[in-house]
């Protein structure tokens, strides 16, 4: 009876360490030899004296024993030793060393931090199955998450349950999930977090809330972490009871100075705000008649005292139905330049338009010589297919991060432009929207939690690739047999073409549902906005598809450094995955691999079906090579994004086909349903 109990329990446990809750941090034994020769005998002893140094050690104590079957011991001359030394000559002071010599392996930084995060380095290299050595320093400043949370609980554009924030038990209640964030944050290397959504409620910063953020900043702070928050423009009207909230009026800057003060208070350390202005309806300076510089530096000199950031955002955009939305950012903040205080970045999302699943980079990062600017990422998965596809976005932030913007007449990365190299930067930021929530894996779907993972990575490093992060994440995940490793590797690295394939080929965009973006609705021709509509963007008739972004057109190109638009200025030299973000092309128009454009963009939504049945006979060849839950899981999902891509080709092949009048490739079987059918199911998912 006893054994069966005792059977029974640990089947329970086995279950519970394949629910995803620990990321990548679940610490599976390790099977090499190689890897337990090396670092079995270092690892033996854990020597440290600082105090600040616990939670890196707590690391050492919960990982070592379950990747090496050894509990190190407490002291003594070999094993790890733990260092914080002001002295040390390091690029950046949360940087650490890390060297190997004898029996022991030493990480020493210059800040507690620095130690942790060599903790985990160290625990990467023995879970990748590599000798660490050397000096690691992140290459940029601001390593941030922006969680787009409510104080209701929900979250904005979120896919994995509710908020983490339990706002109704803080302060006295912590849960422990809490302290399991910010260790996974740490991993990475993510410094910052800005706990609530950019469409702010000014509560956030009331005295009842406030004891809150300080009870989450004290959670955060031993890893490394500061708290930062979003704020309404308006607070001081709301909250202050004062008649407007006019940045250039007294009253509203005392109101801020004070609130300011109230922050730093309770917490010391405290990042600073996050703003969302005159944007999709949110409050900001120009309800005043005052400008962006003036919002952002009223803010920025109530933080100054206390060494606090204001990140401005630029995603600001009229609407105007004769206009063109990717210009609005650049023509908004480019005559700023040079006016922001110095404790203020202006925050651009990665593309012009609102986070497509391709976009060009947007040219204000090509055009602020005189102020920081930060790069914002979107982990959440809002245009991409929610929780249910699989899409493995280092691949997306590679291809932007490595996107030569031809800045100064050269090759210049954006990756450079963001680590501060080309303009000199005074500060760097890299932010992403958080995929997490309260579903027990936190991001729904299992391979999103590579996702965040990989922000934080390329966060700390955006010269990393996709490739080596992928197999970073899955020797820490999902399995360490090199075979494995690699067939994983090979899917997550298609993942994002794919959904590319059935949803926005040759840069079509802005087609999904309107309102909650889910599914191809590419027939909206009204929205609350005409910015928000699908014609806005596709402009599809008779003669072609796309957005004439040239100087026939919108002339968008203009933002940019002439030798960077120069190829996409032209239809023979444009590259084809952008095609639509620049050009109306005539359906006749013959592309390289010598189809017609109409037959070309076809063939693709049904090549991205295909993709996603390659996907799941793939992902079915790693069966009982990985924890059983997560392969089931993924499987499901995969189903379901199976039935959706098929959603997608229909929706776009038969809608489409309504402007190009033109038959099928041969060869290719017509959608078993007339588009009129396909519209209905649009109709399930619409919140209205
Ligand atoms: C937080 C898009 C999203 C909004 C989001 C906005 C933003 O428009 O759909 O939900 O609001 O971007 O980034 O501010």
């Amino acid at each position: 009876m006893k054994r069966y109990l005792f059977i029974l329990l640990f089947l329970c446990l086995q279950v519970r360490a394949e629910d995803g809750y620990k990321l990548w941090m679940s610490y599976s034994k390790i099977e090499d030899p190689k890897t337990l020769n090396f670092y079995k005998p270092r690892l033996q002893a854990i020597v440290w004296e600082d105090k600040d140094l616990e939670v890196a050690v707590e690391e050492v104590k919960l990982a070592i024993p379950k990747l090496l079957g050894i509990t190190p011991k407490k002291g003594g001359k070999n094993g790890l030793i733990l260092k914080v030394n002001p002295q040390i000559n390091i690029t950046n002071p949360e940087g650490y060393k890390v060297s190997v010599s004898g029996q022991s392996i030493t990480i020493e930084a210059p800040r507690s931090v620095g130690v942790l995060y060599g903790v985990f380095h160290l625990l990467r290299c023995i879970q990748t199955g590599q000798e660490p050595a050397g000096e690691f320093s992140p290459k940029i400043q601001h390593r941030m998450l922006n969680h787009w949370d409510n104080n209701n609980g929900t979250i904005e554009r979120g896919y994995a349950g509710m908020s983490l924030w339990k706002w109704y038990e803080l302060p006295e209640r912590l849960d422990p999930r809490y302290k399991d964030y910010a260790r996974a944050n740490a991993s990475l290397g993510i410094n910052a977090t800005v706990i609530n959504n950019v469409n702010a409620s000014a509560r956030f910063l009331s005295s009842e809330y406030l004891v809150k953020v300080k009870a989450l900043a004290d959670v955060f702070r031993p890893y490394g972490i500061k708290v930062y928050l979003s704020v309404n423009f308006a607070s001081p009207r709301i909250l202050g009871k004062l008649p407007d909230a006019d940045p250039l009026k007294p009253e509203v800057q005392k109101w801020w100075k004070e609130k300011a003060d109230e922050i730093y208070s309770l917490i010391p350390d405290f990042g600073g705000f996050l703003v969302k202005a005159n944007s999709e309806g949110e409050p900001g300076p120009m309800d005043y008649g005052r400008t962006h510089v003036d919002g952002a530096n009223m803010l920025a000199k109530a933080l100054k005292p206390h060494g606090g950031m204001v990140f401005w955002r630029a995603f600001v955009y009229a609407p105007d139905p004769k206009g063109d939305r990717f210009k609005a950012a650049y023509e908004e903040f480019k005559p700023y330049d040079g006016q922001f205080d110095d404790n203020v970045i202006i925050q651009v999302k990665n593309g012009p338009i609102d986070f497509m699943p391709r976009e060009p980079i947007s040219p204000l990062f090509t055009a602020m010589e005189k102020t920081p600017l930060a790069m914002e990422f979107q982990v959440t998965q809002e245009y991409l297919g929610w929780a249910t596809h699989w899409v493995y976005l280092a691949s997306m932030f590679e291809e932007c991060l490595k996107t030569d913007t031809r800045v100064k007449n050269r090759k210049t990365t954006l990756s450079e432009i963001l680590q501060g190299k080309t303009f000199g930067y005074r500060h760097t930021a890299i932010t992403g929207v958080a995929n997490t929530g309260s579903d027990r894996n936190w991001t729904g779907h299992p391979m999103g939690q590579a996702n965040w993972y990989a922000l934080g990575r390329m966060a700390w490093d955006p010269d990393l690739g996709a490739k080596e992060i992928a197999q970073e994440w899955i020797s820490q995940t999902l399995s360490r047999d090199s075979k494995t490793v690699s067939d994983i590797q090979s899917m997550m690295l298609s993942t994002r073409e794919i959904y590319v394939n059935y949803t926005s080929p040759f840069g079509l965009h802005h087609v999904m549902g309107e309102g909650h973006h889910f599914g191809p609705e590419p027939w909206v021709e009204k929205a609350p906005r005409p910015d928000w509509t699908a014609l806005y963007y596709h402009k599809a008739d008779e003669k072609g598809i796309g957005f004439d972004r040239t100087n026939t057109g919108s002339n968008a190109l203009a933002q940019y450094p002439k030798e960077f638009s120069a190829p996409f200025s032209s239809l023979e030299t444009c590259p084809e995955e952008f095609l639509l973000w620049f050009h109306h092309v005539p359906w006749d128009r013959k592309l390289k691999n010598g189809d017609i454009f109409w037959e070309a963009f076809v063939k693709k939504f049904y090549q991205g079906v295909k993709e996603v049945e390659g996907l799941q006979r793939d992902w079915e060849k790693v069966k009982g090579k990985v924890p059983q839950e997560t392969f089931e899981n993924v499987s499901a999902r995969l189903k379901t994004q199976h039935k959706e891509a098929i959603w997608w080709r229909d929706a776009c092949v038969l809608y489409f086909q309504t402007f190009s009048k033109k038959a099928l490739p041969a060869g290719l079987k017509a959608p078993e349903r007339t588009l009129e059918e396909v519209k209905k199911i649009v109709d399930v998912y619409h919140i209205r």
